[in-house]
């Protein structure tokens, strides 16, 4: 079934009819921002880059970047190449200082951004028989309102749930036979908890697959998310400036998530000095939108780390995949001047049967020297089981820790239910350096 295509011709196109359709579109999108976008015409001006005589797609590393910065000082709509009348919809997403990124979209920008959610559903198998909640949250985030267009446009039936209510997520699922539903890794968890405390037996729903985004998970999280609900969990990337979610989807084989490269070029660049990485290589993703209209960006600095495969895919896709991205440059902890992400740490725990996936990484600074906690909930037999040999059982989860990440971490095991649970994106890490409080 997942060897149907949405748009076959596009999504198998060889790697040279590819680029050529990329720097066609490439070109298009430097005369649109040299024409509308201040910003863009000096930086270009600077650079050197005529982009009315840009004729080969390596040249791409001369274009210069663009930063999360860059689009907080256009606030909001400097960097808009698009008058607002052209303008149909604006989303931004919240820092949690400075300004908010605002973006926009035309009627054909919305227009590409639906089809290319309903490609990406056809292709993990999703029809129009299919019953979608969405509970990503919606409004101004790009989560729900992103992904309703697309899966409208399948024809599958939606049901805007949106993010939270979870009893009534609950029971809409059960009562109306939700076979996909779409939120974050976090909140299915928090959804499979709530419906063990009211006795739901998942393995008995119509439920068969969970589309899953937003924020980092591991592998490890997958197969507890698909052990938990009884279903297949795929992983879904994106970030407003860009789009939203429909930058990057995994085909069935979940082994890399297909960039839609007829839309967005993607680079992998070392973020330290900039320059682009060949595949198989980590660093930062960089993207640069090919069809965009309305707020089109020239290599996007995402701080996403991730890994390039530029294989045809066994199924049969030939778009580029990106690996699951493993967290960003600015989550990245340096404790004690070891670097640590939270999902090494995320990857470690997941392993230990024991305990559950809820978690909190405590980072702070004593007598001038860092410290990091972990603190993880064990289930409730656990908890009384272990009760005695608890400070055991702390240690042989640091050891695990220690071996493998190569830094002590002190292990705080908590009784079930006590870490914050989340209806989006989930707070992993807690920095008191920084003055965070619960
Ligand atoms: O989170 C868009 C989205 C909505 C994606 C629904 C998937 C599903 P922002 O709020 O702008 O947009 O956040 C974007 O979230 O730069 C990544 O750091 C992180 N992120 C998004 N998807 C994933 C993922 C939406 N699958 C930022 N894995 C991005 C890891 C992700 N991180």
């Amino acid at each position: 079934m997942a060897n149907d295509y949405w748009e076959k011709e596009v999504e198998t196109l060889s790697r040279d009819k590819l680029r050529k359709i990329q720097l066609e579109r490439l070109k298009k999108t430097l005369v649109n921002v040299y024409e509308n976008v201040d910003f863009y015409r000096k930086k270009l001006d600077d650079a050197g880059v005529d982009p009315y005589n840009f004729s080969n797609l390596d040249d791409v590393e001369k274009i210069p970047f663009t930063t999360k910065d860059d689009l907080r000082e256009s606030y909001p709509f400097g960097l808009f190449a698009r008058s607002m009348d052209n303008v149909v919809r604006i989303h931004s997403s919240s820092g949690t200082t400075g300004n908010p990124v605002v973006v926009g979209y035309t009627k054909n920008d919305i227009a590409v951004w639906g089809n290319l959610i309903a490609r990406q559903l056809f292709s993990v198998g999703v029809r129009e028989k299919d019953i979608i909640q969405n509970s990503y949250g919606y409004g101004l985030f790009t989560g729900g309102l992103g992904l309703h267009y697309g899966a409208e446009l399948l024809g599958s039936t939606v049901i805007p749930t949106s993010g939270g209510n979870t009893e009534r997520q609950i029971k809409i699922m059960a009562d109306y036979g939700s076979t996909v539903i779409c939120c974050t890794p976090s909140y299915i968890l928090y959804i499979a908890e709530v419906g063990k405390e009211l006795g739901v037996d998942f393995s008995k729903l119509p439920l068969k697959m969970a589309i899953l985004g937003a924020e980092p998970w591991t592998n490890e999280m997958r197969k507890e998310i698909e052990a938990r609900l009884f279903i297949d969990a795929i992983d879904i990337y994106g970030l407003s400036e860009i789009i939203g979610p429909g930058v990057s989807l995994e085909c069935l084989n979940k082994s890399g998530l297909h960039v839609a490269e007829d839309h967005f070029l993607v680079e992998v660049i070392d973020p330290q000095t900039g320059k682009i990485l060949p595949p198989g290589k980590q660093g930062e993703l960089v993207f640069t939108t090919l069809t965009k209209e309305a707020i089109p960006l020239l290599r996007y600095r995402t701080r996403d780390l991730s890994v390039l495969n530029i294989e045809k895919c066994s199924c049969g896709r030939t778009h580029g995949r990106m690996k699951k991205p493993m967290g960003r440059t600015d989550d990245m902890l340096i404790i004690r001047g070891i670097n640590v992400f939270p999902s090494q740490i995320e990857e470690v725990l997941m392993k230990v049967k024991e305990i559950e996936p809820h978690y909190l990484i405590v980072v702070d600074r004593k007598n001038y020297l860092d410290t990091i906690e972990l603190w993880v909930e064990v289930s409730e037999d656990v908890f009384s089981e272990k009760m005695n040999d608890l400070e055991n059982f702390e240690s042989s989860i640091e050891h695990k820790l220690f071996s493998t990440i190569g830094i002590k971490i002190d292990v705080r095991l908590k009784e079930p239910k006590t870490i914050q649970r989340s209806i989006g994106k989930a707070k992993r890490v807690l920095d008191r350096r920084k003055g965070e409080t619960l």
